[in-house]
């Protein structure tokens, strides 16, 4: 059976071909991996609201927290005039509490993939700021992307890439999403990006495997997706959710396990899973302010200024050239 063949078949449906194509990919491979981009369908994103409201996923508190604290310093920091590029639309909340303290902002350009969750954010935007122009682009912002015309010439631009997503790509990945950003901004832009800091193994650990379960329901949604997209038949009772630090790598490897040996159908693929078998399905990644700043520099950065949560548990950086 060649790849070939599929190329034909799905022909008229590009869309579901490409995901078939990622998964089988992913599923080849050894070890086993799946992108955790796939995690964001539509149960996965309200999952993962519900993610940020358990008790033990501090990222989300401390990045409000800090935000409280310090919109109006970072907004004094930026100067009027920006216009802000935000990588994934989220739900907005943190994009509020900065564009509150920005002096004339010129645009907002949400990027975000899935049309749904970025028309809710425009409209939920635009509710709070009915003067301010958003120019959305339904694109996958890890791809070279064109701006939009700004409707006035902004005297920086700002790419705002919260949340710590940063983390869920690894060093090499990083680094270039860094630097296509630093393309974007231009000469006089910055980058504020979300990072999450290293911490004491608990904590960590707590974060991704929280009492009630959801962070475990968000991880196996992946399957329950792939099921019905695809047509796997992943038996939902026959895999477990697993985050672990590593601390060495400083991240959270979250895995999905098989309890026992089975096969699963993945288009015209047969997988085979060993008893135990683990399969990759997202890092988050932790940092130091030296790791952040060397991975900052080997994309041409520097860090200009970083902010924290009360706690001490999450940062907000500034990097610009
Ligand atoms: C949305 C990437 C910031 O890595 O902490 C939460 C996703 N995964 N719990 C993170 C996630 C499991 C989250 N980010």
């Amino acid at each position: 059976m060649s790849v070939q063949a599929y190329a034909v078949r799905d022909e008229q449906r590009p869309p579901d071909n490409l995901l078939l194509q990622v998964v089988q990919r992913g599923l080849r491979s050894q070890p086993k991996r799946l992108p955790s981009w796939l995690f964001y369908d539509e149960r996965g994103s309200a999952l993962f609201e519900q993610i940020c409201e358990q008790p033990e996923y501090y990222l989300t508190r401390a990045e409000i927290a800090l935000l409280n604290q310090h919109a109006g310093e970072i907004a004094e920091l930026l100067g009027p005039d920006v216009r802000m590029v935000e990588y994934g639309s989220g739900h907005a909340i943190k994009t509020r509490l900065l564009l509150e303290h920005l002096v004339t902002p010129v645009a907002w350009v949400p990027i975000e993939l899935s049309p749904e969750p970025l028309r809710h954010s425009m409209e939920r935007m635009a509710g709070y700021f009915p003067q301010l122009p958003i120019q959305p682009l339904a694109v996958d912002f890890t791809r070279p992307l064109r701006l939009p015309v700004p409707p006035r010439a902004p005297r920086r631009t700002v790419v705002y890439f919260p949340g710590s997503t940063i983390g869920n790509f690894e060093e090499r990945d990083a680094a270039q999403l860094l630097r296509k950003m630093r393309s974007e901004m231009g000469d006089n832009g910055g980058i504020l990006v979300g990072a999450d800091l290293k911490k004491d193994r608990a904590t960590i650990e707590a974060a991704y495997n929280d009492r009630a379960g959801v962070t475990a329901q968000f991880t196996l949604n992946m399957l329950t997706r792939l099921n019905r997209e695809l047509g796997c038949n992943f038996d939902l009772g026959a895999f477990r959710h697993r985050a672990h630090y590593n601390a060495m790598a400083g991240r959270i490897e979250t895995h999905i396990l098989s309890d026992r040996e089975q096969r699963v159908r993945v288009g015209r693929l047969q997988v085979l899973f060993r008893e135990e078998e683990a399969m990759l399905v997202e890092y988050s990644c932790k940092y130091s302010l030296q790791d952040f700043a060397a991975l900052a520099a080997t994309a041409g950065l520097a860090v200009r200024q970083v902010w924290f949560d009360p706690e001490r548990k999450f940062s907000l950086q500034y990097l610009t050239r």
